[in-house]
């Protein structure tokens, strides 16, 4: 069996299962499967003149952990990737930061980590790399010889060619993605928005989503990625019970709880959220007093100026809701801003009436899943998923929300708050079978078969 070398910005922390953040989460499901290298940044930007990559082993996986000098930081990591890519990526051009140097920086990054990459590889590995941090790392490889198939996923949307254009190096950018074996998208919106690219902006010869570029040929497909069903399903009904009575229901008046969890990110649609559930208020002032909502959302790459503005945004819309609502025995809205531990928030999701994951877009979003793995088949709530978010594809059966639009959230969040329970479960068996079977161990699976002989594979692209 070939060995599996993985490439992402922050390597998991493979000893604690609490992580927050999709990637990390569904990486180290997926690297424990199966074993092999992780190789990353080690977080450090001190500069130090005898840094060299740190190397560690847990169990069956390598860690290697990469050092990125401090200059290069701020314009490669706050800069290119998430003040220029982050955004575009996620359709918000208005929100794009671009400078010649942040550019820079992150061809010089990656540059960087191929170099410190290479000494690590063999002939017959299978190198996965992952995300919009390293984008040109593969062609990189492929400078310095490297022979091996290499893969790249994408954790987030990719946009459509008039968006996409707006990036300066979008050509170089197209062209690099093109010498990787295997281009995996999370859904069919993404695979078709890249083959549009491809057309638009390369030379390449197109053959459905085989692709033929400098004498290279890529596939491009989905691999839905998805969580370890099992594993959260067990943290959420081992800890529900306890949590719920000893600390949940003395403190909730109200009989219903709505949530949301998400990293505080513009993409995420949260003010929106929180002006729906105002909105619901007014509209049926009935659910006064019979509904609570929780916001759980851990601060995120608070040096960016979009990041800092959404929170102010979020305590000032918290305020004057409850300013609005409140009353003495009942707070419309608890809005926590920090992060919680991974079976808390399991626990908290198993005893939440109605989850809302309403994102203006989203690569995936794996709340959703762990909302459906977290209920009680029995007495299950209801996911409000927005049609943006790539999960939305395999999951029809939430109830799907254009998150533009704060009536019809609020309507759906009633419509939420009030499914008879036989609905209710029907919904749930079949959101259950899909999340099982897009599972995280099926999405490894796939790449790497993929990966393995990308000649030979059939793609999964449904006719337009
Ligand atoms: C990117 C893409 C794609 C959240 N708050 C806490 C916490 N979390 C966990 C969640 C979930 C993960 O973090 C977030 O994953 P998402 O998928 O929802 O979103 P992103 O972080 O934006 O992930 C996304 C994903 O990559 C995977 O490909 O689905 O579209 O944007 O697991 O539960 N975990 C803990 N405390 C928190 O407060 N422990």
């Amino acid at each position: 069996m070939s060995r599996l070398v993985v490439v992402s910005n922050r390597v998991g922390d493979l000893r604690n299962p609490a992580q927050t953040g999709g990637l990390a989460v569904a990486v180290s499901e997926a690297i424990k499967d199966r074993g092999g290298i992780w190789f990353g940044w080690d977080g450090n930007t001190e500069d130090e003149a005898d840094r060299s990559a740190t190397i560690e082993t847990i169990g069956n996986v390598q860690t290697i952990l990469h050092p990125i000098a401090s200059v290069d930081y701020q314009p490669f990591y706050l800069g290119f990737a998430n003040s220029v890519l982050w955004p575009l990526f996620h359709y918000r051009a208005d929100l794009v930061r671009y400078q010649q140097d942040y550019y820079d920086a992150y061809m010089r990054v990656n540059e960087q980590f191929a170099d410190g990459l290479i000494p690590h590889l063999r002939g017959d590995d299978l190198v996965w790399v992952h995300d919009y941090h390293f984008m040109p790392l593969g062609a990189m490889l492929r400078e310095r010889g490297c022979g091996a198939k290499i893969g790249f996923f994408l954790h987030i949307p990719f946009p459509p060619p008039d968006i996409f254009a707006a990036l300066p190096n979008h050509q170089t950018i197209m062209e690099a993605l093109l010498q990787y074996d295997v281009i995996g998208f999370q859904t069919f919106t993404d695979v078709t928005n890249f083959r549009r690219c491809v057309e638009e902006f390369t030379q390449a010869e197109v053959n459905g989503e085989r692709f033929r570029f400098n004498g290279r040929v890529s596939v491009a497909d989905r691999f839905p990625i998805g969580i370890d069903v099992e594993a959260f399903q067990k943290m959420a009904s081992s800890k529900a019970e306890a949590l719920f009575s000893e600390k949940f229901r003395r403190n909730l008046v109200a009989d219903k709880q709505m949530i949301g969890v998400d990293r505080l990110d513009y993409s995420k649609g949260i003010p929106a959220r929180f002006q729906a559930f105002s909105q619901m208020l007014t509209r049926y002032p009935e659910l006064s007093k019979t509904v609570s909502f929780l916001q759980i959302a851990p601060p995120s790459r608070e040096d960016i100026g979009a990041y800092a503005e959404i929170r102010d945004e979020l305590e000032r819309l918290s305020g004057t809701i409850n300013g609005t609502f409140a009353d003495f025995d009942w707070t419309p809205i608890r809005y926590i801003h920090r992060s919680v531990s991974r079976d808390r928030l399991a626990a908290l999701l198993r005893t939440s009436q109605v989850a809302l994951v309403t994102p203006m877009r989203d690569g995936m979003n794996l709340v959703a899943k762990e909302y459906v793995a977290a209920q009680d088949p029995e007495d299950p709530g209801v996911l409000v998923l927005s049609r943006f978010a790539g999960a939305a594809e395999e999951m029809p059966e939430a109830l799907l929300i254009n998150p533009f639009d704060v009536d019809e959230m609020a309507d759906a969040f009633n419509q939420a708050l009030n499914m008879p329970i036989e609905e209710r479960r029907e919904r749930h068996e079949i959101l259950l079978q899909r999340t099982r079977a897009f599972d995280v161990h099926t999405w490894q699976e796939r790449f790497v078969a993929c990966l393995s002989d990308p000649g030979a594979w059939q793609t999964s692209i449904k006719t337009y």
